[in-house]
């Protein structure tokens, strides 16, 4: 590597050359047997971590909470939910994980708290509380709901409070009220907070739901674009709201701004333009945005639920129009997988005939784009979708609000469930697959939620000792991110964009080019004449000998170039 280029890359921002591993702590390791993953258990496998060649990890929302949306209903900022341990426990685990040279992002929900947070219980109290204003009450519209908003977990986003007569507003749950972010003193509270988590030694933070923080005045009603009230159409009264860029600016300059630190938004529904107004490089306001659509890429009408027609060309489009529009200008979130999604290998792989090829075809798809690649736990062994038979064994507050709705709505348990068993978020959030054994190594007593059978076939041990595993793919990956900066700041290009299974891009810096070519159907696919290389040096891939000219299913392969292109 030239100096020039060791140099960029060694000034650039820590997040930009790292590789971030997402947990999901209550599901990732279970060492007090009550079933329920703990800190001890992160704090136990920091040493994997650190194997696996990531340089940090998120955890997922640790703070007290009564666990309606699994933590991200928050009934204290400042203490340890008492599942998890305690704050001993956190300071042990920054301690260790700092030791080793592991980065640790926690994950912030300010949007809304839980119902049964101190302020939320002094609010609905009374209506001349001091603390009323912290949220959002308003007075029924004629004889009902102040609008016909409908919430992101089915039913409406007004609740109803008896004792002072006034509706409270909630996107998500009626346990998940929203904070007032209009008034000033909600948003010091949630500063003091942010500043509580900068002190204990935190490296970053991952921002839920940040774009939702500020709702069009009078709270208009959505246009009915369906008689089934789905959410989508109220998301503009409360989607990068009137007030959202003063709001988050305002936070940026008292405590974002701070280099040291990373700041990643959860920002459903943004575009690449309107992500350079959050994270351009000069005037943004946070460092990146988890965005959504290539996640949602499925370009049906019906919602999150409706049956999807997920096309490879449509999800290159969106892959590249992020790559190009950010290039230069922001940085990139690149991810498949996280705990509000179906597992990547079952929904743009094949995970039975092909589980291998696929999984880590997705892996070299992701971590060869331009961003900081995120990878959520268990996808680095090709974690799988799970299919329990009743509704009893899903735990997921969206999933069961769905269920009920679209039963009593005359659906069927059987259409309902298959439903379910394609895009429920607690497909993502079995406990993490450590071992054949029962329970799959994750705890020795009973499992919060059940574990994937296939454990016995898909987990750590067995992927540790085979060198063409998942697991020892994964690793590859990081280590070549670190070798090469071409990977961390190479420009992006796409190539043959028409291609109706083939994925194939370029990155290039100084003299050097990559070709990265990925076959995304489950069978051969023939490269057109501009496609298949002449020469190059296969610096990756996830087949033995590769052929020339022919795509195996799912198969990956990375050429290097030096000058030009063949
Ligand atoms: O997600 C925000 C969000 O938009 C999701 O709720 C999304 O609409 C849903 O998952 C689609 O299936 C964040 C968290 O990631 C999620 O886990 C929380 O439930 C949500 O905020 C509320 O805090
Ligand atoms: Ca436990």
């Amino acid at each position: 590597m030239s100096e020039d280029i060791g140099v960029q890359v060694q000034n650039l921002p820590w997040w930009k050359s790292a590789v971030i591993y997402q947990i999901y702590p209550r599901s990732f390791l279970d060492t007090n047997g009550d079933g329920i993953g703990d800190l001890r258990g992160i704090i136990e496998k920091l040493p994997y971590l650190k194997s696996l060649g990531v340089d940090a990890i998120w955890l997922g929302p640790i703070c007290s909470s009564p666990n309606d949306d699994m933590g991200y209903d928050v009934s204290d900022y400042r203490q340890i939910m008492d599942e998890f341990g305690s704050m001993d426990d956190f300071d042990e685990l920054m301690k260790r994980a700092k030791a080793i040279g592991l980065k640790v992002i926690v994950d912030l929900v300010l949007n809304h708290s839980s119902d049964e947070h101190r302020w939320f219980a002094e609010a609905r109290s009374s209506r001349d509380n001091p603390y009323r204003d912290y949220y959002i009450w308003r007075d029924a519209k004629g004889n009902g709901e102040p609008s016909n908003w409908e919430s992101v977990f089915s039913g409406s986003t007004w609740e109803f409070d008896e004792h002072t007569g006034q509706y409270y507003l909630h996107l998500y749950s009626r346990k998940q009220p929203d904070l007032n972010w209009e008034n000033p003193v909600v948003r010091g509270e949630l500063f003091d907070i942010v500043q509580f988590w900068i002190d204990k030694g935190v490296d970053g933070f991952r921002l839920d739901t940040i774009t939702t923080i500020s709702k069009t005045p009078g709270f208009p009603d959505a246009p009915v674009v369906d008689p089934a009230r789905d959410h989508q159409a109220a998301t503009q009264h409360y989607m990068n709201g009137p007030r959202m860029m003063e709001f988050l600016r305002e936070f940026h300059d008292k405590l974002l701004s701070n280099p040291a630190l990373v700041s990643i938004g959860e920002a459903p529904g943004a575009t690449p333009t309107q992500a350079l107004d959050l994270i351009g490089e000069d005037e943004g306001v946070m460092d990146m945005v988890i965005q959504w659509e290539h996640i949602e890429s499925d370009p049906g009408t019906g919602g999150k639920w409706a049956a999807e027609w997920w096309t490879v060309p449509h999800f290159k489009k969106t892959m590249s129009a992020w790559q190009k529009g950010l290039a230069g200008r922001a940085w990139n979130t690149l991810y498949l997988n996280n705990h509000d999604q179906p597992r990547s290998v079952s929904r743009f792989g094949d995970d039975r005939e092909f589980h291998r090829e696929s999984a880590t075809m997705l892996a070299t798809c992701i971590h060869l784009l331009q961003g900081t690649p995120f990878i959520y736990q268990g996808e680095e062994i090709g974690m799988t979708n799970v299919a329990f038979p009743s509704i009893e064994d899903y735990r997921c507050v969206e999933t069961l609000n769905m269920y009920r709705k679209e039963l009593s709505a005359g659906q069927s348990n059987e259409v309902l469930l298959e439903r379910i068993h394609r895009k429920s978020r607690d497909n993502g959030r079995t406990p993490m697959q450590w071992t054949a054994e029962g329970n799959g190594g994750f705890t020795t007593g009973v499992p919060w939620i059940g574990v994937n059978s296939n454990h016995e076939i898909i987990n750590v041990q067995s992927q540790e000792t085979d060198p063409s595993s998942v697991l020892n793919y994964y690793r590859k990956l990081t280590s070549l991110r670190k070798l090469n900066p071409i990977i961390v700041i190479g420009d992006y290009d796409d190539v043959d964009a028409n291609s109706d299974w083939i994925y194939a891009y370029t990155r290039t810096l100084g003299d050097e080019t990559w070709l990265c070519l990925n076959n995304f159907a489950k069978f051969d696919i023939e490269l057109p004449a501009g496609l298949a290389p002449e020469s190059g040096e296969v610096i990756l891939s996830n087949y033995e000998d590769g052929v020339r000219n022919v795509m195996r299913p799912f198969e990956s392969r990375v050429y290097k170039y030096l000058n030009t292109l063949p």
